[in-house]
């Protein structure tokens, strides 16, 4: 059986947004898999990857790091759930993929970095105040005065995909797919750590997470 390696927080929150993509992935193509939680502080549970970043799915004879590679390997290896229906639907993916790592989520991270440690507890809670202030360069509530107008911008910013949710419903088209898998991530992220108002409760992207939490059972 399929292990999904996945960061967990206090009470076994599991909050990663990358760990998420995975996840819901797997849950909505029926794919049959364990998850085996891994702490910030747990690194020796994936020392056999030689990396230390989650989420990892490993099967019989190896395992595959990385959200984007894993969904790959996914569609490779369990070709009747065509999870890319064609090229366009895998380079769609990609983009939205990249831009959720490298723009959305950084912008999400202000958001909510100040709030993340109440998810967290013990090694870990030191663990990730230390490694995330040493990469920002300054405390983790820095960016609370910037919050409002990052969630302006946010809002703004994702008006593509809900343009496309109002027409189709999912953004894969009238069922979810790969492409909504990717973007969920970031709710899943920011609603399981903080209690921002981060999607006005009208906005069609909120009631299209909302969707995919029921129809995941979620
Ligand atoms: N590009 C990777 C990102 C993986 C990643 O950054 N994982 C984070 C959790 S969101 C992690 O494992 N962090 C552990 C740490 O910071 O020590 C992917 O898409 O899977």
């Amino acid at each position: 059986m399929l292990k999904l390696y996945e960061l967990s927080g206090k009470n076994d929150l599991r909050f990663s947004p990358p760990c998420w993509i995975v996840k819901i992935c797997l849950i909505h193509r029926q794919i049959n898999f364990e998850t085996e939680p891994v702490r910030f502080s747990e690194k020796n549970k994936i020392e056999f990857s030689n990396q230390r970043l989650v989420p990892i799915l490993k099967y019989q004879n190896g395992f595959v790091c990385d959200s984007w590679n894993i969904i790959n390997w996914l569609d490779k290896n369990y070709n009747d759930k065509k999870i890319f229906l064609n090229l366009s639907s895998k380079n769609f993916s990609n983009f939205l993929y990249l831009w959720t790592s490298r723009q959305l989520l950084p912008i999400l991270f202000k958001i909510i970095a100040h709030e993340i440690p109440n998810v967290l507890d013990g090694d870990d809670l030191d663990y990730f105040i230390k490694t995330r202030e040493d990469k920002i360069k300054g405390s983790i509530t820095k960016f609370i005065p910037e919050i409002p107008y990052h969630i302006r911008e946010f809002r703004k910013l994702i008006s593509p995909i809900r343009k496309i949710i109002e027409i189709n419903g999912f953004i894969s088209g009238k069922e979810p797919g790969v492409e909504d898998y990717i973007f969920f991530g970031n709710f899943k992220w920011v609603y399981s750590c903080s209690a921002c108002n981060l999607l006005d409760e009208y906005d069609p992207i909120y009631h299209w997470y909302r969707r995919i939490l029921e129809i995941t059972n979620l």
